[in-house]
């Protein structure tokens, strides 16, 4: 009822705004958990970043759009289908954790992808942290990928990375980017704003789009390739290589070392002191 409210009330302001008729743009899907009724709400807001996917569900609030996406998923939902929310209930980061996503403060955008490989799915996470990385370099910001997921500037997280398998040939990446101080988030965030750069939520969807798409072809068309240009652009852009490192084991072990390479399949090589390829891990930078 809620979210039919934010609609009628959003398709006046819109009506009134631009003086166009409303007409909602998907269909009404009813799901278990929760109906949302609002994939239109954005739609004015978001008119160049829909043209970057074969469609781009925009909703007011959901619980995750990477849980959006799975509920909507299908054998025959074409690739770079995507979903974004101006606000997430229970944005999820990795291990269950929280990913804070207040009211058009952060970008929260999940796209899937349906890699044909093992090579190209392993190495997701990292494509789209090179591509979120270089649109906040663009934008005038030093910002660094932390192995495997996240953006910092200045030690501060300023976006994070989750990719999900999702069935053989599907993996949902959500990506949530802050472009505005969050109350919810943690004192270790930080925001686009924050750093001086300044964009709209329709152009940085955009920019995320274009990036990861040219990575996405140039993988899938030629892996070798992709893979060596990627490890060249994570020597600069990757601050955990060559810092000594804490890395947490699924299960919890820990490993010291100082982080030495990312291989082929995009693990993270530590010296500890012999080399330790991990594929997953939560890592610690202690000192470079
Ligand atoms: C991540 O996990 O960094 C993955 C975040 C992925 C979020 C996107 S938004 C679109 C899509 N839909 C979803 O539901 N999720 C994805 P992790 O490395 O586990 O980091 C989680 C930690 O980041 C939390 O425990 C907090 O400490 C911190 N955190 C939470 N919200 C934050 C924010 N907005 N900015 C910076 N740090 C945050």
């Amino acid at each position: 009822m809620r979210s039919l409210y934010i609609c009628l009330t959003l398709s006046v302001k819109f009506e009134s705004v631009l003086n166009i008729p409303y007409k909602p743009r998907h269909q009404i899907i009813s799901h278990s958990y929760k109906t949302y009724q609002c994939d239109i709400i954005n739609q004015m807001e978001l008119d160049k970043a829909h043209g970057h996917f074969p469609e781009l569900i925009a909703l007011a609030e959901v619980d995750s759009t990477n849980k959006e996406l799975l509920r909507r998923l299908g054998p025959e939902t074409p690739e770079f289908f995507a979903v974004t929310s101006a606000k997430q209930l229970g944005g999820l980061g990795r291990l269950s954790r929280n990913w804070v996503t207040e009211p058009g403060k952060s970008m929260a955008l999940s796209i899937l992808l349906r890699p044909e490989t093992s090579a190209a799915a392993n190495w997701i996470t990292i494509m789209a942290g090179l591509a979120l990385r270089q649109v906040v370099v663009d934008l005038g910001v030093a910002a660094s990928i932390k192995w495997p997921n996240d953006i910092l500037v200045e030690g501060r997280k300023l976006a994070g990375i989750l990719a999900e398998l999702s069935g053989p040939n599907a993996v949902i990446l959500g990506m949530g980017l802050n472009l505005e101080p969050q109350q919810g988030a943690p004192e270790t965030a930080t925001s686009l704003s924050e750093l001086g750069a300044d964009i709209s939520m329709d152009q940085l969807i955009s920019l995320v789009a274009t990036g990861i798409k040219g990575y996405w072809e140039l993988l899938n068309e030629n892996p070798t390739e992709a893979i060596a240009k990627f490890q060249t652009e994570l020597a600069t852009a990757c601050s955990t290589l060559g810092t000594e490192v804490r890395a947490e084991l699924p299960g919890g072990r820990n490993l010291y070392g100082v982080a030495k390479a990312i291989d082929a399949e995009g693990r993270l090589v530590i010296e500890c002191p012999e080399p330790v390829a991990l594929a997953a891990a939560d890592v610690w930078h202690l000192r470079n």
